[in-house]
Order: structure tokens, then sequence, then C-alpha cells
């Protein structure tokens, strides 16, 4: 097993600027909030993250009012549906968390010059009714793909022989594509550069049995480490992964009690504290409009979760040593990366 530390270098993504610390909350100033839900809050911990952000920062200050609107997963509908609910104009901020959200903000605040917009998990700047905060999901993808990578080259009780990891998605887009997908595989091919990928694509963020389908036919090809950006979909998966006997890392959450000894690795994205304090943020009239902001290991917001026995029962010494160095090399800034431009 050969492991690459390469030397000193902070990777930023092309289009945004770092995160500055955020701003002290005003009591009392009354704020009304739309978080605009592109899908369903269950099974997707991105927007139940969110959401709990939002109610928390409610909770916290005096006359915030918060709707939590649920758009579902058509997505033709999602920017008629946003447009008939800023129509009157009562909600000072929409806050919402996906990367297509921005363009079609960008279209409904058109006919609304007035209504402001804060997406995060989004790039994108240059609107003056937008703001967007973008998690830097390479260096998740990164470190999540070379503990996965430790795994298939490892000897666990569920790894084989083939190099081989797999990647679900609900569906493609620019930052999974360009990012999520290439920083897994980059991050795996740092452990043994003959690791090959197993890519394949629901279709909708939903459909578990699909995703059970798929899992079922990339561990009967060799694959015997998963990754997914699948939402609810990942259910399959979960199951899958159970009966056939293989692992998965996963991105953004606390998942271990889901599958333990199957899931044996959990990034996580600070999104319910990014929420509060862009809310802090907007009460204090500091929202920077027409920018973008990166936030990733670094600034705090993205990291890996190594105290839950999920992680420390299931893992082999020698892979948590390698992974434990690996990641403290990292947010030292001793791996180095390039992100891909979206
Ligand atoms: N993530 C989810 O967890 N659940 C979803 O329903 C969901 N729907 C999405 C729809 C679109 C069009 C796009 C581009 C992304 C979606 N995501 C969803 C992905 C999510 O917002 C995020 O990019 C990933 O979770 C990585 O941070």
């Amino acid at each position: 097993m050969k492991i690459i530390v390469l030397l000193v270098c902070m990777a930023l993504v092309p289009g945004c600027t770092a995160k500055k610390p955020a701003a002290q909350p005003e009591q009392g100033k009354p704020l009304s909030v739309l978080v605009y839900i592109t899908g369903v809050l269950a099974g997707s911990p991105s927007y139940e993250m969110l959401a709990a952000g939002v109610q928390e920062f409610a909770g916290e200050n005096n006359n915030v009012t918060v709707k939590i609107y649920e758009a579902g997963f058509n997505q033709a509908e999602w920017e008629e549906q946003l447009r008939s609910l800023v129509a009157d104009g009562v909600y000072d901020v929409v806050l919402g968390s996906n990367p297509s959200l921005p363009e079609i903000c960008a279209n409904v605040g058109a006919t609304f010059p007035a209504q402001k917009f804060i997406i995060t998990d989004a790039q994108y700047s240059g609107n003056p009714q937008i703001s967007a905060y973008l998690y830097n999901q390479y260096e998740q993808a990164l470190f999540l793909g070379y503990l996965a990578g430790l795994i298939t080259t490892g000897t666990m009780p569920h790894a084989n022989d083939a190099k081989r990891i797999g990647f679900i998605a609900a569906q493609e887009f620019p930052l999974l594509s360009r990012h999520i997908v290439p920083g897994f595989l980059d991050g795996a091919r740092r452990v043994d550069p003959n690791i090959e990928m197993d890519f394949r694509v629901i279709g909708n963020w939903y459909d578990a049995n699909k995703a059970a389908e798929l899992a079922s036919g990339m561990i009967n090809a060799g694959v015997d480490v998963f990754s997914s950006i699948a939402g609810g979909a990942a259910q399959g998966l979960v199951r899958t992964i159970k009966e056939r006997g293989a692992y998965a890392v996963n991105f953004n959450t606390n998942d271990y009690g889901q599958a333990p000894g199957f899931i044996v690795g959990c990034g996580s994205m600070e999104q319910k504290k990014l929420t509060k304090e862009i809310l802090a943020d907007v009460l204090a009239g500091k929202i920077q409009y027409g920018t973008c902001t990166t936030v990733g290991v670094k600034e705090g917001y993205l990291n890996f979760i190594f105290d839950d026995s999920g992680y420390r029962d299931y893992l082999p010494a020698e892979i948590k040593t390698q992974f434990s160095a690996f990641m403290d090399d990292f947010r030292a800034g001793r791996v180095k990366y390039t992100v891909p431009p979206m």
C-alpha cells in the first residue's frame, strides 16, 4: 500500500472568496424568512440542517418569522412555485440550499427586483439580489475517497482483491461531476493509482429500489466500498451493503447508526452553523449580495466524524492510523490539490 502525502497548498475554489467571521445579531428587528426546500426534508440532511438552523435562530431571536416550504421532486415546477411564493413580497429573504437554485432565483428575481435570496451549497456571483455560499466539496470528496481507497486495498472482511470503488448519484450536476466525483477518485488514487471507480446514476432522488439494484450490480462487478449523493434514495444502498456485505463512506452527516460495521466513515457539513451565521448577518445588514463565499475544511465547515463507535470499532487499526495521519496533513494544509473549475 502506497501513501503519497504532498506539500503545502491552500486550494481556493475559482469564483468564490473565503469566509469572514459572522456578525453579531441585532435583537428585535423583524425578519421574515422563506426556507425554500428543493425536494423534501426527510432523508436529505443538507435540507434538514438548513431548516433546523433557521428554526433555532428564530427561537433565539425576537421577531423572526419562518415559513418552510417543500417544493417536491418535480424540478420543472420549482421556479413557478418560488415565483408565486414571493409574489406578495412578504419575505425579507429566501433561503435555500441547492446548486441549481441560484439560476431559478435569478429568473424569479428579475420579476421581483426587491427580493433577496441567499443560497448555500451553490456557486454563483454577480447578481445583486443573490448571495451564495459554496461548500468546498472537492475537499470532503478527497478525504472520503482516501478512506475508500484504504478500504478497497485493505483486508477488511467484505473487501475483495479488486481495487474498485463505487459511486451512486441521484442525478448529474456540475458540483457532482466536476468536484465531488473527481475529488473522490483523486483521494482513492492517492492510496493506489490503480484504483478504478464504478459510477452509476439513479435518475431521481427518491427511488431506493433502483439504488439497491445499481448497488447490487456494482458489488457483482467487484465494488467493495461505496459513496453516494442520492438523498432519500440512498436507503437502497444502505440496505444492499448490509445484505450483501460491503462498505460505505458517506457525505455531510453522521449516518454510522444506520448500518454499524457497513457505514464506516462519515463526513460532516456545518450547514446548521452556517445558516445561523447567515441569518445573524442578515439581521445585522452585513450580507454581501452579488458575491459567493467558499467554506471548507480550513474554515471549519467540512470535517470527518472520528468520534463515533461506527468508525472506532469497525475499522482496523492500520487504516485508522493512516487515515488520521492523512486528515492531520489535510487540516495542516500539507495535502496538495487543485479544485477544478465548475
Ligand atoms: N440532495 C439531497 O440530499 N436531497 C435532494 O432531494 C437533492 N436534490 C437535488 C436536486 C438538484 C437539482 C441538485 C443539483 C442537487 C440536489 N441535491 C439533493 C444535492 C445537494 O443539494 C448537494 O449538492 C449534495 O448533497 C452535496 O452537498
